[in-house]
């Protein structure tokens, strides 16, 4: 079964809580994380062989960052990501699967200085006629005993509660919309009128994957995505610094007041803001926490970061061959990374460079979006 699968069970039949598992991703928290899970997935990594201790070699040390500049112009919209070497993953206590902090290599690339935005996904889909997962009727065969009739195309949207909710019932604030999709991210009474400069949500891997084909470009791999958003900082808890608000700025869009019912915007977006509405990093990237979510190429595994060899520096990481989610067995994910306009330190802290997200390769939500990379010199 997909996660899309269940969620559309979910929400026509109503048998399944599954808008559950799709936000476990997301809102792991850790007094309800599946510790019989984790030791499993820890017990299979030491039966491999995989386990290596106290993390890689030259994992405290600084970044290296290669100055040498590409040759030509940066193509446009991209900025220049040098190649270096970093220390990657997060020690925050609440990120059982990014660790241990281990070192990577990369080469150098170009990134879009932002998410792709609702016009440029327009065009993408004028040009070719595309139309994304969310807007297509689910096929019977891959629905048994849901009638025909109520096999509806759409998406999750984050539904607050009017009232405070205990943070252990995803369902609280989740819902399958029938009509929701990249044009329509509430649903079918909403429009992209006046967002055409927000990130496009509702963005299943494959279609991400069908736009990157289009205009020539890659998903990035996690580490890439990982390094670029640090911007040559050592460590940090955020992509700026370890001072959530420097100066008592806001730096990126995430989530204030009360989760998940009150939601105070004082950051000025209550939901998508804008790509580049607050400051770039170090590297000029906009938006590489909070905003939306970003897909990456890397397969999921909770235990991934635990196969990284003492002795070795990883050189650009592709991720895993398969995937495993202890909360989800059975569900093929790929990474996400950068957290979203829902994050918050009261309940989802991972919009942190060393935090990772994950989804089922069909499901997209209005909070989760995509920005590309090319190959660069
Ligand atoms: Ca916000």
């Amino acid at each position: 079964m997909s996660l899309r699968k269940l969620i559309l069970i979910f929400a026509i039949v109503g048998v399944v809580s599954l808008a559950t598992w799709m936000v476990r991703g997301y809102f792991l928290n850790p007094a309800e994380s599946d510790p019989a899970s984790c030791d499993l997935g820890m017990a299979n990594a030491k039966k491999a062989g995989m386990m290596h201790g106290n993390g890689s070699p030259r994992a405290g040390e600084p970044p290296v960052i290669d100055k040498t500049q590409p040759t030509g112009s940066a193509p446009d919209g991209m900025v220049w990501i040098p190649a270096g070497e970093f220390s990657m993953g997060s020690d925050e206590e609440m990120f059982t699967d990014a660790r241990p902090i281990h070192r990577v290599a990369l080469n150098g690339f170009w990134m879009d200085k932002t998410e792709v935005t609702n016009a440029q996904f327009a065009k993408f889909v004028d040009a070719t006629g595309y139309v994304t997962l969310a807007e297509r009727k689910p096929r019977a065969e891959d629905f048994p005993g849901v009638p025909p009739e109520k096999l509806v195309a759409g998406s999750i949207v984050f539904t607050p509660p009017k009232d405070a909710v205990p943070l252990n019932d995803y369902m609280q604030w989740w819902a399958y919309k029938a009509g929701a999709n990249w044009r329509r991210p509430e649903g079918p009474e909403s429009d992209l009128k006046g967002r055409e400069n927000h990130p496009v949500v509702h963005i299943a891997y494959d279609d991400a994957m069908a736009y990157a084909k289009w205009i020539g470009k890659r998903l990035p791999t996690e580490a890439e995505f990982e390094w670029a958003a640090r911007g040559g900082l050592d460590r940090k808890k955020y992509v700026w610094g370890d001072d959530f608000k420097p100066e008592g700025k806001f730096k990126a869009n995430s989530f204030q007041g009360n989760f998940p019912n009150k939601n105070t915007a004082e950051d000025g977006f209550a939901a998508s803001a804008p790509v580049g509405s607050f400051e770039p990093n170090d590297f000029g990237l906009f938006d590489v926490a909070g905003n939306v979510w970003e897909w990456c190429s890397d397969w999921y595994r909770a235990d991934y970061y635990q196969t990284f060899s003492s002795q070795a520096i990883a050189k650009n990481p592709t991720g895993p061959a398969d995937s495993s989610d202890p909360n989800e067995p059975g569900v093929a994910k790929r990474v996400t990374k950068g957290g979203s306009f829902l994050c918050t330190d009261q309940y989802c802290s991972r919009y942190m460079p060393g935090g990772r997200g994950k989804e089922a390769a069909d499901t997209g939500t209005n909070h989760l979006g995509f920005r590309l990379v090319r190959d660069g010199r």
